[in-house]
């Protein structure tokens, strides 16, 4: 079972594109940020389908008006994009108008340090709404895989867990995955190293036991 997904954060079409062909088999989904969708242009969401075959997450972390988050899900969902990750703390109207056009993961809990501040505190609350809403999954942070453990303890069973955090931000594949999350997100430690085939390999080995 595959449960890597590439954080494909570079601007370069055509180096996303070989990075995500030579590493696609070991992946589940190719997610796109900003970086990408900013030095390529939105049709990288397609290009990278038809090369890779894989679903794409657009990794936009919406947190508008209802309006706004609506008018820029439509664009991206009509460019191909399997899963949009939005922000929770704006209010169920402005996930909602996403939920509304396609499959949507909240952002419950991040994984920098700065996540302690303001998005901490309020993940009970973005965690009751998620079980209100029914999205497709959520974002927690493998770099504290016991927040994993206790996100997954209150969240509604079949909502997926995608953690970002692991390899440059200093989390263990497969110590979140044992703490319950459904897949991992990794980007510099993949498309940053001599040999990304070889590092997704890596990581899809030392995640497929769990
Ligand atoms: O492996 P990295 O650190 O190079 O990349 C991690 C990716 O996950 C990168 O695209 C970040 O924007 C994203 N991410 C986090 O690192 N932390 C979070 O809390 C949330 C995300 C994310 O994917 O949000 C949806």
């Amino acid at each position: 079972m595959k449960r890597l997904i590439l954080a494909l954060d570079v601007y370069e079409r055509e180096r996303a594109l070989e990075i995500a062909e030579c590493t696609a088999d070991y992946l589940w989904a190719v997610k796109v940020n900003w970086p990408l969708i900013i030095g390529s242009g939105l049709g990288i969401i397609t290009e990278l389908r038809q090369v890779t075959g894989l679903p794409v997450i657009a990794d936009l972390k919406l947190a508008d008006i209802p309006n706004t988050n609506r008018l820029i899900a439509k664009r991206v969902f009509d460019a191909g994009a399997d899963y949009i990750i939005a922000h929770g703390f704006v209010g169920r109207d402005s996930v909602n108008a996403i939920m509304e056009l396609g499959e949507t993961i909240i952002v419950v809990e991040m994984s920098h340090p700065g996540a302690e501040e303001f998005i901490q505190p309020a993940t009970d609350k973005l965690i009751e709404l998620t079980n209100e809403l029914e999205p497709f999954g959520v974002i927690a942070p493998a770099t504290r895989p016991e927040r994993v453990a206790y996100i997954r303890s209150k969240l509604k069973p079949g909502i997926k867990i995608l953690t970002p955090g692991v390899g440059a931000q200093g989390g263990r594949g497969d110590e979140v995955l044992k703490a319950g999350a459904d897949y991992v997100i990794v980007g510099r430690s993949i498309y940053a190293s001599e040999n990304p085939r070889e590092a997704a390999r890596n990581l899809h080995q030392e995640i497929a036991g769990v």
